[in-house]
């Protein structure tokens, strides 16, 4: 049995380059990656994504421009967390991207991505989100550099 955490991860994108933030504190600390964070009790998904991209790097997104692409179980040999990510792609928002507390962003070129200073996964997934594919994937890990077996496929809806 697991006990199941639901998370969000919001990426900003445009035709050219995606929005990353290098994470200051906590989990994943020292790693690119999206914004987001656990989805707090009496709080929807959609609104939990627009909270953490605010809170984390002060952007405003609206509901209508959040897209759900993808969605993503991490689970951890020995821990009985599972991880449930919902991944969302933004390109309307409102303000300028700024450094808090807790990232640090950083606009990067699709063909610059920091692939080894991010979740080994994501190196995996990210080329579904690139060609706007909508994604489901599972991946076990063994601590946090390695993971022992994945499974990901696209998905014709969320
Ligand atoms: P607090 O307790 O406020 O510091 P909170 O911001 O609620 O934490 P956090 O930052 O720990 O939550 O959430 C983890 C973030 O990392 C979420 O956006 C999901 C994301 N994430 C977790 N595992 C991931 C993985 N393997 N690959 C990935 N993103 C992952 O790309
Ligand atoms: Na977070
Ligand atoms: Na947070």
């Amino acid at each position: 049995m697991f006990l199941k955490k639901v998370y969000t991860l919001v990426f900003l994108r445009n035709e050219t380059q995606i929005l990353l933030g290098l994470k200051k504190r906590g989990f994943g600390v020292n790693k690119w990656n999206g914004f987001g964070g656990k989805v707090e009790q009496n709080e929807t998904i959609i609104d939990a994504a627009i909270r953490e991209l605010k809170e984390e790097c002060c952007v405003v997104v609206n509901k209508c421009d959040l897209k759900n692409i993808g969605h993503l179980e991490f689970t951890f040999e020995g821990d009985s967390l599972l991880m449930d990510v919902r991944v969302f792609s933004a390109s309307n928002y409102q303000g300028v991207p700024v450094e808090t507390e807790e990232m640090a962003p950083k606009w990067y070129g699709y063909d610059e991505v920091p692939f080894d200073n991010m979740w080994p996964d994501d190196r995996i997934w990210f080329p579904y989100m690139v060609k706007n594919k909508l994604f489901f994937g599972k991946f076990h890990y063994k601590g946090f550099d390695t993971i022992l077996n994945y499974e990901l496929q696209e998905l014709k809806s969320m």
